[in-house]
C-alpha cells in the first residue's frame, strides 16, 4: 500500500505542477487498484470543472481517487482531486450534534438537536412571523439539498429568507447571463475549447484553480501554433506564464479596456452585421430602466473609448489593446473564459456584460470554439443553486421571484394556494447576515458553507453570529471551523462520498454522485435531516396535513423526479436525465428533454444540435437566443460605461489588497488543509508584493508585515515575487489563523448583489 500509495502522490504533484506550465504527462493508469475492492464512479468534491472520478474503497474506507477516463476530463484530476481521501478521515470531523452551552460544546443526541432547533424555528415564526427565519446554503451542497430547501422556503412557510454562498461567487456571472441572453448559464461547453484559436482568459487563474480545464487549453496551444492566449489579469499568474499576451492594468478599470476592444473593433471594421442585423438588441438604462437604442448610439457610446483614453485609465498599454482587440475579432474561432477578476466587483454583472458584447458584436459564438463560457466556482454552484433557484431572488429553472406568471407556475407545480409566494426577492448573502445583527432574523440555518470565514467585512458578521439573543445552527462535516465555533447548535454532516445526490457544472452537466462509504459516527446526509426538519418544524406549526403533499420524498431519487419535472417544458428542460440513466452516464448536459436525447452541447443553435431552438422559436433557421423572448429572440448589447471600484489606492490606503486562490487549497482550508501533503507544500498565509514594491518598502521575503484596511488589520509573512503588478498586493483566502477578510470590503454591486472581494485599499507597514 505504502509504495503504491506514494506513487500516487508523486504523480499526482507532478500533474499538476506540469498542468500550470502547460506540459503534458499520460494518463495515471493503474492507480492503487491491488488494494481496492470496488470503484464507485462519482464526481470530484471540488471546483466547478467537475472532473469525473471513481472512488476506490477498501473494507468500507476510501482508499484511492483516480480519474474517469470516460468523462469529459480523459481521467486527469488535479492535485486536490488525487488528494480526496484523507478528508473523509480527519480527527476534526464532525460526529454528534452539539450543543453550546456558555461556550462549551457539549454531544447531545439527534432527537434533542432537531427538537431544539425546530422548537426555535418554530416559536420564531409564531412570535415573529415567517421572515424571522432564513436559510444559508450552498453551491456545494447536493442539488436535491438545495432544491428541498427552496421548495421549503418559498413554497412551504413562503418566505424568500434563502440565499446561498454562489451569492459571493457566481451572482454577477448570473445576472449577466441572463441581462444578455434572457437565460443563466453558458451556451458553450468544454469541447469548445478544441475548436477554438483564441483564448481571452480575463480574471481567472485557471491554472491554479480550474487544472483541468487549462490543461486542455494547453494541449491545444500545443497541437496548434495559431492558438493564441490573452490572458488579462492585474497578477502575473502562472496562467499568465503561457499567455502569447499579459494584459495587466489597475485592479477595477478593466471595463474601460473591454469598451475599447469593442472601439477598435467597430473602427477597424471587425464586427458581424449578420450578428447586429438579426441576433441583437442593443441597450442602455435611461432613468432606472432598461431602453432600447440603436447600433448608431452604441457606436457613439463607444466613441470616448479610445485605447489610449482606456490605457490612460487603466495602465495598461493601447497597442495591447489593439491586438487584443484583432485577436479576438478575427480568429477563426474565439473563446472567454472568466471567474472572480470580474465577478467581484461591485460593476461584476457589467463586466460580465461587456465579455459577452465582444462576442455578440463579432459573431464570436454559436459555433464550435466561439463562445463566452463564465467558469464556475464551486462543484454545484450551476446545477444546485443557480438552477434549483437558491438565490433570494430566483424560483427554479429560471424563473424569477418578481415575475407573477412565474410564481404562479411554481404555486401550482407545489400544490400550494396561489400567493403563497412572497412577491419581493429576499435578502442576498451578506443582507442575511445584516438581518441577523440586528435581530430581524432571528434562527439562522448555515449548511455547507463557513461564512464566518469566507464573508467579506468579518467582524461585525461574526460578532452577529455569536449573539447569544439569536439563534445560529450550522451543519458542517468539521468542528470546530470558524463558524461552527459561534454557533448554538452544530450539526455532524456526510461528506462527499458518504450520501449520493446530482452536482450541475460549468457547461450544463448534471452528474450523479454514489454513495460509497458510510458517513463517521452520527453524522448524517444533509437531505435526511432537511426532511427531518420539514417534517418536524410543520408539525410544530399544525400544518401537519401539508407534508404529505409537500415534503413526501424519501430518497435523493423522489427529489430528482420532482426537479426533472418543474423543468420540464422550460429552456432547462432535463426530464431525460432518469437517475437511472444519470448512473451510467458520465454527465450529461441539459436541454435533455426525453430520454432517449443525447444531451445539448451547444445551446441557441439549431445547426449544432439545439432542439429548443425548433421548440421556442420555430421560425429561426439556425441561431435564436430563445431565453430572450421578449427582445424577439435576440441577445443584448449593454451600454456600460467605465466604473471603478469603490475603495481605489489613495494618499492614506496606497495599495490594492486582492485576494484569492492557490492551487492547494480549497476555501477555508477545512478540507485541503487537512490533507498534509497539500499542508506540507502551501502551509501559512502570505502576503505577496512585488519586488519593486518591496524594495521601496525595505520589505524581503519572510519579513512579517502588517497590512491594514479601514476594517481590519493583519499581520503576514512577505512574498516578494513578480506577480503582482506595481501598487498591488494579494492575500490567499484560505487559511483559519489568518482572517484575511476582517480587511476587505462587503460593498457588493447593485444588480447581483456580489461583493466586491478583488479590490479594497491598504497601508502596509514592516511589523
Ligand atoms: N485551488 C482552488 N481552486 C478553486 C477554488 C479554491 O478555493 N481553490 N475555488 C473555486 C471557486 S468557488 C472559485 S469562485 C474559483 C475562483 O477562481 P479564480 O477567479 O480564477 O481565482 P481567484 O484567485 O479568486 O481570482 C482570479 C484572479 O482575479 C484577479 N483579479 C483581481 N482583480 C481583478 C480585476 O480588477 N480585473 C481582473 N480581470 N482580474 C482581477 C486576481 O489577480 C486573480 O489572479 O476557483 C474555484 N477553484
Ligand atoms: N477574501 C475572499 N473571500 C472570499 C472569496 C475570495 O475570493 N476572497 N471568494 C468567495 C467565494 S467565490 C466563495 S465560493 C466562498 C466560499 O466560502 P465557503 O463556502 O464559506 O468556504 P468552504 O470552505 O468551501 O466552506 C464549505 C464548508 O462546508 C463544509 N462541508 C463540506 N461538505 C459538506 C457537506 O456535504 N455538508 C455540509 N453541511 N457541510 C459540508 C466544509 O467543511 C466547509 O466548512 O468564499 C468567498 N469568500
Ligand atoms: S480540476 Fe477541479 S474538479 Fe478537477 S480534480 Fe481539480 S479540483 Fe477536482
Ligand atoms: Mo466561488
Amino acid at each position: 500500500m505504502d509504495i503504491t500509495r506514494r506513487q500516487l502522490l508523486k504523480y499526482s504533484a507532478a500533474i499538476a505542477a506540469a498542468s500550470a506550465i502547460g506540459l503534458e504527462l499520460p494518463l495515471p493508469d493503474k492507480v492503487d487498484a491491488a488494494h481496492v475492492e470496488k470503484w464507485v464512479k462519482t464526481v470530484c468534491r471540488y471546483c466547478g470543472a467537475g472532473c469525473g472520478v471513481y472512488a476506490g474503497v477498501d473494507k468500507g474506507r476510501v482508499v484511492a481517487v483516480k480519474g474517469d477516463k470516460d468523462n469529459w476530463n480523459k481521467g486527469f484530476l488535479c492535485i486536490k482531486g488525487y488528494y480526496l481521501p484523507p478528508i473523509l478521515y480527519s480527527a476534526d470531523r464532525a460526529k454528534y450534534p452539539m450543543l453550546n452551552k456558555g461556550g462549551k460544546f457539549v454531544r447531545i443526541s439527534w432527537k434533542e438537536a432537531m427538537d431544539l432547533m425546530t422548537e426555535k424555528f418554530a416559536d420564531s415564526i409564531k412570535k415573529h412571523g415567517v421572515h424571522s427565519v432564513a436559510f444559508y446554503g450552498s453551491g456545494q451542497a447536493y442539488s436535491e439539498e438545495s432544491y428541498f430547501m427552496n421548495k421549503l422556503f418559498k413554497g412551504g412557510l413562503g418566505t424568500n429568507n434563502i440565499d446561498g454562498n454562489p451569492r459571493l461567487c457566481m451572482a454577477s456571472a448570473a445576472v449577466g447571463y441572463v441581462s444578455t441572453f434572457g437565460k443563466d448559464e453558458p451556451m458553450g461547453a468544454y469541447d469548445d475549447i478544441y475548436h477554438s484559436e483564441c483564448f481571452f482568459i480575463i480574471g481567472s487563474n485557471m491554472a491554479e484553480c480550474h487544472p483541468v480545464i487549462f490543461r486542455i487549453i494547453n494541449e491545444r496551444k500545443q497541437k496548434d501554433k495559431n492558438v493564441k492566449i490573452i490572458m488579462a489579469d492585474p497578477r502575473k499568474t502562472l496562467s499568465a506564464r503561457i499567455a502569447d499576451m499579459h494584459m495587466s492594468f489597475i485592479p477595477g478599470t478593466d471595463l474601460a479596456i473591454l469598451n475599447a476592444m469593442a472601439h477598435v473593433i467597430v473602427k477597424e471594421n471587425l464586427y458581424s452585421k449578420e450578428y447586429v442585423n438579426h441576433h441583437l438588441v442593443f441597450k442602455t438604462v435611461k432613468g432606472d430602466k432598461p431602453a432600447k437604442v440603436s447600433f448608431e448610439e452604441y457606436v457613439k457610446f463607444l466613441d470616448e473609448y479610445t485605447p489610449e483614453m482606456a490605457e490612460k485609465v487603466s495602465k495598461c498599454p493601447k497597442d495591447d489593446i489593439i491586438k487584443a482587440a484583432r485577436w479576438f475579432a478575427q480568429s477563426r474561432a474565439t473563446m472567454s473564459f472568466w471567474t472572480m477578476g470580474l465577478n467581484q466587483r461591485t460593476r461584476g454583472v457589467w463586466a460580465n456584460n461587456l465579455v459577452h458584447n465582444l462576442h455578440l458584436l463579432t459573431g464570436q459564438i454559436n459555433r464550435p470554439g466561439a463562445t463566452s463560457f463564465s467558469l464556475t466556482g464551486q462543484p454545484n454552484a450551476c446545477g444546485g443553486v443557480r438552477d434549483t433557484g437558491l438565490l433570494s431572488h430566483l424560483l427554479p429553472y429560471g424563473r424569477l421571484v418578481a415575475n407573477e406568471g412565474h410564481r404562479e407556475e411554481m404555486e401550482k407545480f407545489w400544490g400550494i394556494s396561489k400567493g403563497k409566494i412572497h412577491p419581493k426577492p429576499g435578502p442576498t448573502a451578506v443582507d442575511i447576515f445584516r438581518s441577523f445583527n440586528k435581530g430581524d432574523i432571528k434562527a439562522l440555518w448555515v449548511a455547507c458553507t463557513n461564512p464566518g470565514q469566507s464573508l467579506p467585512n468579518l467582524a461585525p458578521y461574526r460578532k452577529g453570529m455569536e449573539a447569544k439573543d439569536t439563534f445560529l445552527v450550522v451543519s458542517d462535516t468539521y468542528h470546530p471551523t470558524r463558524t461552527t465555533e459561534l454557533a448554538d447548535l452544530v450539526l455532524p454532516a456526510a461528506l462527499w462520498a458518504e450520501k449520493d445526490g446530482t452536482y450541475g457544472q460549468s457547461e450544463r452537466r448534471y452528474q450523479y454522485l454514489e454513495k460509497a462509504v458510510q458517513p463517521p459516527a452520527e453524522a448524517r446526509p444533509d437531505l435526511d435531516v432537511m426532511l427531518e426538519f420539514a417534517h418536524k418544524l410543520f408539525s410544530k406549526l399544525d400544518r401537519t396535513d401539508e407534508v404529505k403533499k409537500l415534503f413526501n420524498f424519501k430518497t435523493s431519487e423522489d427529489v430528482w423526479n420532482e426537479m426533472r419535472l418543474a423543468s420540464k417544458n422550460t429552456a432547462y428542460d432535463f426530464m431525460g436525465m432518469t437517475r437511472a440513466r444519470m448512473k451510467k452516464a458520465h454527465g450529461i448536459q441539459w436541454p435533455c428533454p426525453t430520454e432517449d436525447h443525447p444531451g445539448t452541447v451547444r445551446r441557441y443553435t439549431a445547426k449544432y444540435g439545439d432542439v429548443l431552438v425548433k421548440k421556442f422559436d420555430p421560425a429561426a433557421s439556425d441561431v435564436s437566443f430563445y431565453g430572450a423572448k421578449a427582445d424577439g429572440n435576440r441577445a443584448a448589447i449593454w451600454l456600460r460605461p467605465y466604473k471603478g471600484p469603490v475603495e481605489p489606492a489613495d494618499a492614506e490606503y496606497p495599495f490594492v489588497l486582492t485576494t484569492g486562490r492557490q492551487i492547494e487549497h480549497w476555501h477555508t482550508g477545512t478540507m485541503t488543509l487537512k490533507v498534509p501533503e497539500l499542508k506540507r507544500s502551501a502551509p501559512n498565509a502570505y502576503v505577496e508584493i512585488n519586488p519593486r514594491d518591496a524594495q521601496n518598502l525595505g520589505i524581503k521575503s519572510r519579513d512579517k508585515v502588517k497590512l491594514t484596511s479601514r476594517r481590519g488589520s493583519i499581520i503576514l509573512e512577505a512574498k516578494v515575487m513578480d506577480v503582482p503588478r506595481d501598487g498591488l498586493v494579494f492575500v490567499p483566502m484560505h487559511y483559519p489563523d489568518k482572517l484575511i477578510n476582517q480587511l476587505t470590503i462587503d460593498a457588493y454591486d447593485a444588480m447581483s448583489k456580489q461583493p466586491e472581494f478583488k479590490i479594497c485599499a491598504v497601508k502596509i507597514e514592516k511589523a
